[in-house]
């Protein structure tokens, strides 16, 4: 999969992906990300990106030639399955909706500052916008990284048997079991008795349960999802 980012600020998403699993992902040439500065792609003097709102008020909105330019440059090269305009009011982005995004081909984010982008690049060229909960960020590149990062590890191949996506919360709408390492006893705090006792049936009964439990107490609203 390959994932093109248009952003103003490129430098913030140097190291998210120079790392861990998403690094391994690069590596193996299952995942490609390449970052795009926006201003690379303005003919307005001084590298000029964004301007005054019409109709008056507070903030700057992000102009349509640049990211035109830049979003009808890259497209030249490249097929996109989703140009994705990341923002506040978009759809709340979910494991569902990482699922989804991890079968696609070639992705393009955009991420947006300030004010927003002029609406006609949204009407015109954006295919889903996509926003990563009920909070404001600066800009869209942490969104971006955010969405990188839980689409990437679902790719065939980026994860193995110790890292399996399986049994992930949110998988299958319940969230993930307590789990325990060495050591069997910490200051009196013993590793539930099931968990040693090598009865693999026994065991996975106790974490479904486990499952549901935590699911209840936390997350009520996600059993109601639950077909
Ligand atoms: Cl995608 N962008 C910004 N600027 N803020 C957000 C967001 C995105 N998702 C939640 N808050």
């Amino acid at each position: 999969m390959k994932i093109d980012i248009i952003s103003v600020v490129p430098g913030l998403l140097e190291s998210p992906f120079a790392h861990s699993i998403m690094k391994r992902a690069k590596d193996k040439g299952i995942l490609e990300v390449n970052v795009y500065n926006l201003r690379d792609y303005t003919t307005y003097p001084r590298a000029q990106v964004d301007d005054y709102q019409f109709g008056g008020g507070a903030g700057m909105v992000m102009m349509i030639e640049p990211l035109v330019n830049a979003i009808e440059s890259l497209q030249k090269n490249t097929s996109y399955d989703e140009v994705i305009f990341l923002t506040p009011d978009g759809e709340t982005f979910n494991q569902k909706t990482a699922n989804t995004l991890s079968l696609k081909n070639n992705l393009l984010l955009i991420c947006g500052h300030y004010k927003g982008i002029d609406q006609r690049v949204r009407d015109h060229f954006i295919t889903k916008e996509i926003s990563i909960g009920d909070y404001v960020l600066s800009g869209g590149e942490i969104a971006a990284a955010v969405i990188v990062d839980s689409v990437g590890r679902l790719i065939p191949g980026v994860l193995n048997n110790e890292t399996s996506a399986l049994t992930d919360s949110f998988q299958d709408n319940l969230l993930s079991p307590p789990v325990y390492t060495r050591p069997e006893e910490f200051r009196g705090w013993k590793v539930p008795e099931i968990l040693l006792s090598g009865n693999h049936v026994k065991i996975e009964q106790w974490r479904e349960e486990q499952s549901l439990l935590r699911t209840k107490e936390r997350r009520p609203d996600m059993l109601d999802e639950i077909d």
